[in-house]
């Protein structure tokens, strides 16, 4: 029998099961609604936009490429302003690579217009549509097709690149804590500017886990401190979920495939980061 979806997004996107990218696209749009105009890179993301004809989305998209999505979206927002349309959200839905690495010009040009859109960087680490090989994004010691000895680079901190343009809303999240990820959404939409989300979503088919853990995973890396939640409004950092005994990173790193074979070297290093990086956003935000 076929039934009618509720909300936005159609049954049957083909997704890996536990895909943790589907579980944020339904929230995001439903917490955004039908005034939204949505932007897809290739990626996993272009599931929902679907094959020849047919489309998972109902409501108005593009498909553009991995470079410019920012721009599509800026384009877009300059459109509804001509038309005096001032009740539609734009948004940008890209993955890691598509954001961190090879649409950054884009994302910066748009950011420093002050482009009223919505750009949401859903991060599964790497990237995965076409095969796992690293982005900016992977993560330290973390196994893609391409860092088959495992990476051996800090990621990019794209919520500072971000920051560093002085847009009005920057947020990390994780489909972990849905109700901040929904908050930081409707907070994104209305910031009057350029918004920024940084939305972590873990991904079984890359990472090497049980698809039915994906909610288990999302959490321990909140808990773990590898993935902090805050926001900076006009500047200002806000820590939305505090964690203040902290998980070892150990008992996020054991349930993935793709941190299989580190050794305790690596283990601590990863730790130590992990333990630096939080002091530093404590301290940002007693600076203030
Ligand atoms: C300029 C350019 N380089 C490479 C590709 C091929 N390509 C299509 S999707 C994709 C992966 C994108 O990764 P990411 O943005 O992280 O999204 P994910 O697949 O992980 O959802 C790549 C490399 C492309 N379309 N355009
Ligand atoms: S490869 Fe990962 S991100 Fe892509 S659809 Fe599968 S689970 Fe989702
Ligand atoms: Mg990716």
């Amino acid at each position: 029998m076929r039934t009618e979806a509720k909300g936005l997004v159609a049954h049957g996107v083909s997704t890996c099961h536990g895909c943790g990218m589907e579980l944020a696209v339904r929230n995001i749009l439903d917490v955004l609604g039908p005034r939204t105009i949505i932007v897809i890179p290739p990626g996993c993301a272009a599931l929902f936009s679907g094959f020849g004809s047919e489309t998972a989305l109902k409501i108005a998209g593009i498909q553009g490429n991995l470079e410019n999505s920012a721009a599509i979206a800026a384009g877009i927002r300059a459109g509804l302003e001509m038309q005096g349309k001032d009740d539609v959200t734009v948004l940008a839905l890209a993955g890691d690579g598509a954001t961190v690495d090879i649409g950054i010009q884009s994302l910066s040009g748009a950011m420093e217009r002050g482009d009223r859109i919505l750009y949401v960087c859903y991060d599964n680490e790497a990237y995965m549509n076409t095969g796992i090989q690293a982005s900016g994004s992977t993560p330290m010691q973390a196994w893609t097709t391409t860092t088959p000895a495992k990476k051996h680079v800090y990621r990019k901190d794209m919520l500072q690149i971000a920051r560093a343009h002085r847009i009005p809303y920057v947020a990390s999240a994780s489909i972990g804590y849905i109700e901040d990820l929904r908050k930081k959404i409707a907070r994104a939409r209305d910031a009057g500017g350029p918004a920024y989300v940084h939305l972590q979503t873990p991904c079984p088919t890359g990472w090497g886990y049980d698809p039915a853990r994906t909610i288990e995973v999302a959490r321990l890396a909140v808990q773990t401190r590898c993935w902090p939640l805050y926001e900076i409004i006009e500047g200002r950092i806000n820590i939305t979920v505090k964690v203040n005994k902290p998980r070892p990173v150990e008992d996020y790193l054991v349930l993935q495939r793709r941190f299989r074979g580190i050794g305790a070297e690596e283990v601590e290093r990863i730790q130590r980061v992990v333990d630096e990086e939080y002091t530093e956003l404590l301290e940002r935000v007693e600076d203030e």
